[in-house]
């Protein structure tokens, strides 16, 4: 890889974490199609029926607890460790598999479930156990506690750090998502204007491929190992 590549980001999506046992969004099966979006995923959805969407990612907090990270998750930490340009690797992945795995530089743009944002006081809270029925929220004692997640509709988490890294990204690198959903999917288009270099790893061509330098299809544990040996060289 050319060395004049000092700054990395890397976006991720449930495509990375699919070999670890965690459900996608719009592959066969997946979670799109187990419920409806505008119900579990939307503060619409919340206000109508909160039990069934505190139920719907307290299912998930507590699958995330079952699981581990895989090849392609230690292989970016092992990146993060070891590289000394400036890299970002923006998640829109709500797992601690990054984490898990040892990576530090990860910024969660889509929130964290094991994490629990108090409605009335805005306070965050480490949180691993279910939200149905409402608990407290240990500063202010309001039974206001939501899942700390970024639902449809809503900004995602720290915009402008983001569009900061790729304003000064070299390299854009793109694991494991369909490019379905904005702000996100808009990222490659962007990095490419500030003169990134751009490529895809993923299972299949994402919404977005037509926007990218170069495409490997595969799958993440694989690419990924692959990949960051040579950047490593
Ligand atoms: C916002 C948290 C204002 C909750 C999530 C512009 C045009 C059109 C629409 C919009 C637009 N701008 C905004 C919108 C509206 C909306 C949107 O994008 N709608 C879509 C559906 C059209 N966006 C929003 O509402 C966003 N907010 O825009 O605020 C704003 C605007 C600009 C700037 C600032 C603010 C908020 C969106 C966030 C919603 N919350 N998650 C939760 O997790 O429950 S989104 C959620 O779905 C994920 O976080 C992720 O972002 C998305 C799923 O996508 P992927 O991760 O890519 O997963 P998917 O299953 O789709 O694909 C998996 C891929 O992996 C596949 O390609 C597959 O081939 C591949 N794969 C599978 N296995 C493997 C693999 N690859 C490698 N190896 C394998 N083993």
């Amino acid at each position: 890889m050319s060395d004049s590549i000092r700054n990395i980001v890397i976006l991720t999506g449930a495509g990375i974490s699919a070999e670890s046992g965690i459900d996608t969004f719009r592959d066969g099966g997946g979670l799109w199609e187990q419920h409806r979006v505008e119900d579990v995923a939307t503060p619409e959805g919340f206000a109508r029926d909160p039990a069934l969407v505190q139920r719907f990612y307290d299912a998930r907090r507590e699958a995330v607890q079952k699981v581990e990270p895989n090849a392609a998750h230690r292989a970016l930490a092992e990146l993060d460790a070891e590289w000394e340009g400036d890299l970002l690797i923006v998640t829109q992945n709500v797992d601690d598999l990054h984490e898990r795995a040892g990576a530090k530089r990860v910024l969660h743009m889509h929130g964290e479930l094991l994490s629990a944002l108090c409605a009335s006081c805005g306070q965050r809270h480490k949180w691993s156990e279910p939200l149905v029925g409402s608990p407290a929220c240990p500063d202010c004692g309001a039974e206001a506690l939501r899942p700390d997640v970024v639902w449809f509709g809503e900004m995602p988490y720290e915009m402008d750090r983001i569009y900061e890294e790729l304003r000064r990204a070299d390299l854009f690198v793109s694991i494991g998502t369909s490019g379905a959903v904005y702000p996100a999917a808009g990222f490659v288009r962007d990095a490419r204007e500030f003169g990134a270099h751009t490529l895809e790893l993923n299972l299949q061509r994402s919404e977005g491929s037509y926007w990218f330098d170069e495409t490997r299809k595969g799958r993440a544990s694989e690419l990924v190992p692959e990949w960051v040996a040579e950047v490593l060289g």
